[in-house]
């Protein structure tokens, strides 16, 4: 038994952090951020960490709870993030594969990874056979679905914060016209030569953003992200074939079969998984080969800290989703200077807690 790998206990614990900018979505209201933190000690002194961001508050009472049930399992052996992945998966299998069952496998199979990576001394992107470096982001941190007068000095401070030539905005306001001054806006305030990709957050049906997204499609914007409900796959592929911007979805794929599915029948041009769906870095690993071998770029959703490894070591990859809101309870926040996300040279994903922090915004769970 190698000590380093031996796991010996793990803490699941809840933070509410507050955001800068609330979230103004059609998917939810947000004024703070729920986070369950993960850290997995192995008998070696080895310290693997991850975190969750669930979006809703009263789901980590019963995340947290699933989490160190799979993780009980898993003590007193040596960690193994592929084996604990499937083992993982299959202890839940007869309750489903999705929803709180595949972020609770996520979320630990991030922080095996974390300590796999900090066992061999290695950032993760190294362990994986990349090298560390930089990655190209757009600031997702603001342009929700505010009051329009107010998007040109906010996409101006959005770019400020970290050189950034793309931003996300959200759409999908009642009228047509608002979406179009929104994206005039941001352009005033950011620059002409902007990327904007825009994110609807599933908020049309699929008549509603037939029309509104043939209107916005000569408007030169990066992509179309999740018009409609993200399980009507055959309505994404219509979206698909019928617009010329490209149309991306991703964020709600639990697991690397949803990809694989999605791309099978033509959903999307664009992927972005999200790490606590897709089933953490082993998902990953089974989902960007499938997207690269059938020619889609893939980016990241939410978790810049350990994504910006996997794109390092991803054929198709494509733009990090920068958003800084785990910046609270970090000991050591990230940053990206024009435009890059650069990776810091620590083991494993390089992410640790400021523990004053985190007793500062601790719930129970
Ligand atoms: C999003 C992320 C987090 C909260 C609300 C909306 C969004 C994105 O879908 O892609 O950033
Ligand atoms: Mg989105």
């Amino acid at each position: 038994m190698n000590d380093k790998l031996t796991l010996k206990s793990v803490d699941v614990r809840a933070v509410v952090v507050p955001l800068r900018r609330p979230v103004v979505s059609k998917v939810g209201l947000f004024n703070e951020w729920p986070m369950i933190l993960i850290d997995l000690h192995t008998a070696g002194g080895v310290v693997g960490r991850s975190y969750l961001e669930p979006y809703l508050k009263h789901s980590m009472r019963y995340i947290a709870p699933a989490i160190r049930d799979l993780a009980a399992m898993c003590v007193g052996k040596n960690l193994s993030p592929i084996e604990n992945f499937d083992a993982n998966r299959r202890a839940l299998n007869l309750v489903g594969y999705q929803g709180v069952a595949a972020i609770a496998v996520a979320g630990l199979d991030m922080a095996l990874w974390d300590a796999l990576a900090k066992a061999a001394g290695l950032p993760l992107a190294v362990l994986l056979g990349g090298s560390l470096g930089s990655v190209p982001a757009y600031n997702s941190n603001g342009l929700w679905l505010s009051d329009v007068g107010t998007l040109a000095d906010e996409a101006a401070a959005l770019v400020e914060e970290g050189g950034f030539g793309a931003l996300k905005l959200r759409l999908g306001r009642d009228r047509l016209a608002d979406d179009l001054s929104a994206i005039r806006e941001v352009r005033k305030g950011a620059g002409e030569d902007i990327k904007l990709m825009v994110d609807f957050n599933q908020g049309l049906s699929l008549a509603d953003a037939l029309v509104r997204c043939h209107a916005l499609d000569g408007q030169g914007l990066a992509w179309f992200e999740e018009p409609i409900v993200y399980d009507n796959l055959p309505g994404y592929a219509q979206l698909t074939r019928e617009l010329a911007t490209p149309v991306q979805l991703g964020e709600n794929f639990y697991g690397p079969r949803d990809l694989a599915a999605a791309i099978r029948i033509g959903a999307g041009d664009l992927v972005m998984p999200d790490m606590m769906r897709i089933g953490g870095v082993s998902g990953w690993l089974r989902s960007a080969p499938l997207a690269a071998a059938n020619g889609i770029q893939i980016s990241t959703h939410l978790y810049p800290e350990v994504s910006a490894h996997l794109l390092r070591i991803s054929e198709t990859a494509h733009w990090l989703e920068w958003q800084d809101w785990a910046d609270p309870i970090l000991e050591e926040p990230f940053s990206v200077k024009a435009g890059r996300f650069e990776i810091p040279d620590r083991p494993g994903s390089g992410v640790a807690w400021n523990e004053a922090a985190v007793t500062r915004y601790r719930v129970d769970c």
